[in-house]
């Protein structure tokens, strides 16, 4: 079994590559939930989205989230009728929501809602939440704390940020499954995630961190700052503002108690000396991954490294 801790888009394609090389039914993916809110009083779930469309092939491929070819007539008289424009849904993706708040309502939870969509887009890789309790991101801003949606995509991630709040809703368990697979797993893979607002909501439930320690896997991490620049989202000001050297040798160094590899690419090169003092395996490649191919390099070299 091979469990991928996921955030949105970056890991999405990353999972497009890992289940080229390892059956689909053998891979579990453990996603972020940190993005969730309400909005248009639907229950708006980003990542568990993008993987799950993604890997449906069903994902907008311009813009990484959204469904491809969906077309916008709910929302058009969303906002004639005065509701927000600035979260953009189309029809079918609202279809996805209002069923998810729906089933939310009768008493199903997130992992239920989770597996039947999955089943539903003809999904076979596991797909588990990582909790089941409402665990919101909050960003720290010169304008006030706002949800991760607000800051990323609603004020375009322009205010100065001082800090992080996960789980602001207060404690939030793991989702059931989520340390039996860590626990279980030969190989555990890190996304190319934001390690911040992707990743760092999954390490802070109970149990995770010491799970990854305590598992018998290998822990291998793909770094998602190439350059000292982020391919997608904010990391760049997050992890200055959480104290973090921006760069894949930051990110070993955040992860490195749980870590036994890490994938960081060829412009990153003359880093791999200090992610190896760290005490971790270290295979440099080009990490960026344009098409079916590069995911599945991608993938298979954090497996080789893994294993
Ligand atoms: N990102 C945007 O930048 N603008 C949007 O209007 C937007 C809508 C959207 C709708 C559904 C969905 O599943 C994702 C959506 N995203 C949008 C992506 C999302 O904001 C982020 O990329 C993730 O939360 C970060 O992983």
């Amino acid at each position: 079994m091979v469990v991928v801790l996921a955030g949105g888009v970056g890991a999405a394609k990353f999972i497009e590559g890992v289940v080229q090389v390892v059956p689909p039914a053998q891979l579990t993916a453990i996603v972020n939930t940190g993005d969730d809110f309400v909005l248009h009083g639907l229950q708006i779930a980003p990542d568990l989205d993008i993987v799950t469309c993604t890997l449906a092939d069903l994902i907008d491929r311009q813009q990484g989230w959204g469904i491809a070819g969906d077309t916008t007539n709910c929302m058009e008289w969303l906002v004639r009728l005065g509701g927000p424009s600035w979260f953009k849904l189309g029809d079918r993706d609202l279809a996805i929501h209002l069923r998810r708040t729906a089933m939310r309502q009768a008493g199903h939870t997130l992992s239920d809602i989770a597996d039947h969509f999955r089943q539903v887009f003809g999904v076979a890789v596991h797909i588990l939440p990582m909790s089941d309790d409402p665990a919101p991101t909050h960003i720290l801003t010169a304008a006030g704390e706002v949800h991760f949606e607000t800051y990323f995509v609603e004020r375009h991630a322009q205010d100065d940020v001082y800090g992080v709040r996960l789980h602001a809703a207060g404690p939030a368990r793991p989702a059931p499954g989520v340390l039996a697979a860590i626990a279980a797993a030969e190989v555990v893979l890190v996304a190319p995630s934001n390690p911040i607002v992707s990743i760092g909501p999954i390490l802070a439930l109970p149990g995770v961190r010491e799970a990854l320690k305590s598992t018998t896997a290998r822990v291998v991490a793909v770094s998602p700052i190439v350059g000292g620049v982020a391919l997608k989202g904010p990391a760049v000001p997050l992890l200055r503002a959480t104290g973090h050297e921006v760069s894949a040798l930051g990110v070993a160094r955040a992860y490195a108690d749980f870590l036994d590899g890490m994938v960081i690419d060829q412009v990153d090169a003359a880093l791999a000396p200090a992610i190896a003092a760290l005490g971790l395996r270290v295979a440099v490649t080009d990490t960026i991954m344009r098409g079916p191919g590069e995911k599945a390099h991608l993938a298979t070299t954090a497996l080789a490294l893994a294993r």
